[in-house]
C-alpha cells in the first residue's frame, strides 16, 4: 500500500489568485487539486493547511471514497462552500494520483467517454450593444457554438458581467468596489439587447444569459416570458436559490430554460430543484462542490429527472479544476454544456497541459491523471494579492443580491 507523506497548500497569483493542494505519496506520485474560492482564497488555504492536511498523512491515497466521507461525514461541521472547496481539492488530487498510478486519464477511470468532446460556452460582453456584438463576433471567430451575452444597462454604472480590458474580470479591487443596480432598467433593456444578439447570430449558435441572482421570482418569471421567442439555451441564476421552492413560481410562468447552482456546493442545496424538475441545468462545479466524487453523485441524481449538467467554469476556477470538470463531463450520461471562460496567457506559465480547445469543444488530456502539472518555480514569482468582486447597491443605497 502506498501512503500519503505530504500535503502542501500553494498560492499563486498570475493575474488572479489560485490555491492548489499538492499531495505527495511515499512512491513519489504527486497529485494536484484546485482549492480556489474567489475572494475567500486564504480561508480555504487555512482550512486545508491547519485542519485537513495533517489528517491525510499516512492514509492510503487509493481510498478516495473513504477519505471523502472521512472529511465530510467524519467532521462535525459539514457543507458550505469553504468546506466543499477544501474537500474538492483533496478529491481532485487523489483522482490525479489514481490516474497516474493506473497510467490512465481520469475520464477512463470514471467509465470512459460517453461523447467525443465537451461542448463549451464562452462569454461575450460589452459596455453597450455595438461593443457586445463585436465581442459576440469575436467569440464566433474563435469557433464557439454557444455564447453567453451580457451588456451594460444604460444609466446603471458598472453593470456586472461586463469585461474590463481584454478579460472579463470583476474581482478587480483590493477592497470590494460598490456598484449600482436598477432592476427596472435591466428588465426594460435586457430582452431588447438579447433580441439584437439573437438576430445577429446564426440560428444554430446557442445564446445564454446570466442574471446573477438579481431578480425576485416574479421578476424572473416576467423576464423569462419576455424572451421566450429568443429560445435562450438558458437564463442563469434568475433568483437566489436559498429558497429552492421559489423556483416553482418562475417555472409555472415561463418555458425559458433555467440554470442555477454556481454558488451552491452540495447535493442538499439542489435536491428539491432537481427532484421537482424546477431547473434544467445544474451548475455546481467540481472545484466548489466536493470534487469529482460528490459532483458525479449530483449529476447521476439529476439524470433521473432529465436535469443536465452545466458546470460553472470561470477563470476563477484554476486550470486543475477545469481539467477535472472536463474529465467528469466526458463520462456522464446527462452532460449539457460546460462554461469555459479561458485564461489570460500568463496563467499557462504556472499550469501546464490540460484540455485542448477546438471548434467550440474541449477534449481532455490523454496524459495519466488529470493531465495538468503545476510549476512551483513559476508560481513562486506571483505573490498573493487580494482581489474582490464588487458589491451592488440600489438607488436608495440598499445592498442588492450578487
Ligand atoms: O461571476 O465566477 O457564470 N459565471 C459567472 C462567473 C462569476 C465568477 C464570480 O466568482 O457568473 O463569471
Ligand atoms: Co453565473
Amino acid at each position: 500500500m502506498d501512503t500519503i507523506v505530504a500535503a502542501d497548500v500553494l498560492i499563486t497569483c498570475p493575474s488572479r489568485n489560485f490555491v492548489t493542494l499538492k499531495i505527495t505519496t511515499a512512491d513519489g506520485v504527486v497529485g494536484w487539486g484546485d482549492a480556489t474560492l474567489n475572494g475567500r482564497e486564504l480561508a480555504v488555504a487555512s482550512y486545508l493547511r491547519d485542519h485537513v492536511c495533517p489528517l491525510l498523512i499516512g492514509r492510503d491515497p487509493a481510498r478516495i471514497e473513504d477519505i471523502w466521507n472521512y472529511l465530510f461525514k467524519g467532521v462535525y461541521w459539514r457543507r458550505g462552500p469553504m468546506t466543499m472547496t477544501a474537500v474538492a481539492a483533496v478529491d481532485l488530487a487523489l483522482w490525479d494520483i489514481k490516474g497516474k498510478v493506473a497510467q490512465m486519464p481520469v475520464y477512463q477511470l470514471l467509465g470512459g467517454a460517453a461523447r467525443q468532446a465537451v461542448l463549451v460556452y464562452t462569454h461575450a460582453s460589452g459596455a453597450d450593444v455595438p461593443e457586445l456584438l463585436e465581442d459576440v463576433a469575436a467569440a464566433r471567430g474563435r469557433g464557439f457554438r454557444a455564447i453567453r451575452a451580457q451588456a451594460g444597462v444604460p444609466g446603471v454604472a458598472g453593470t456586472y458581467g461586463v469585461k474590463h480590458g481584454q478579460y472579463y474580470e470583476p474581482a478587480n479591487a483590493a477592497l470590494p468596489e460598490e456598484q449600482h443596480w436598477d432592476t427596472e432598467a435591466y428588465l426594460r433593456f435586457a430582452p431588447d439587447y438579447l433580441g439584437q444578439v439573437r438576430d445577429f447570430l446564426d440560428s444554430e449558435v446557442a445564446l445564454l444569459h446570466d442574471i446573477h441572482h438579481r431578480l425576485t421570482p416574479l421578476e424572473a418569471a416576467r423576464f423569462g416570458r419576455s424572451v421566450e421567442d429568443l429560445h435562450l439555451f438558458w437564463m442563469e441564476d434568475p433568483t437566489p436559490a436559498d429558497n429552492q421552492e421559489s423556483f416553482r413560481l418562475i417555472r409555472s410562468h415561463t418555458i425559458t430554460p433555467i440554470a442555477t447552482g454556481e454558488v451552491l456546493s452540495s447535493i442538499w442545496d439542489v435536491k428539491q430543484l432537481i427532484a421537482e424538475q424546477l431547473i434544467d441545468y445544474v451548475r455546481l462545479s467540481v472545484t466548489h462542490s466536493g470534487g469529482i466524487t460528490h459532483l458525479r453523485k449530483v449529476f447521476n441524481f439529476a439524470e433521473l429527472y432529465q436535469v443536465r449538467s452545466g458546470s460553472h467554469g470561470p477563470s476563477d476556477i484554476s486550470p486543475i479544476g477545469q481539467a477535472g470538470a472536463v474529465h467528469l463531463d466526458m463520462t456522464i450520461a446527462n452532460f449539457g454544456i460546460q462554461e469555459f471562460m479561458g485564461y489570460p496567457q500568463i496563467v499557462s506559465e504556472v499550469f501546464h497541459g490540460g484540455p485542448t480547445y477546438a471548434d467550440g469543444y474541449l477534449t481532455p488530456s490523454e496524459a495519466p491523471g488529470l493531465g495538468i502539472e503545476y510549476d512551483e518555480t513559476a508560481a513562486a514569482r506571483f505573490e498573493y494579492s487580494p482581489k474582490y468582486l464588487p458589491v451592488a447597491r440600489r438607488a436608495d443605497g440598499t445592498v442588492h443580491d450578487w
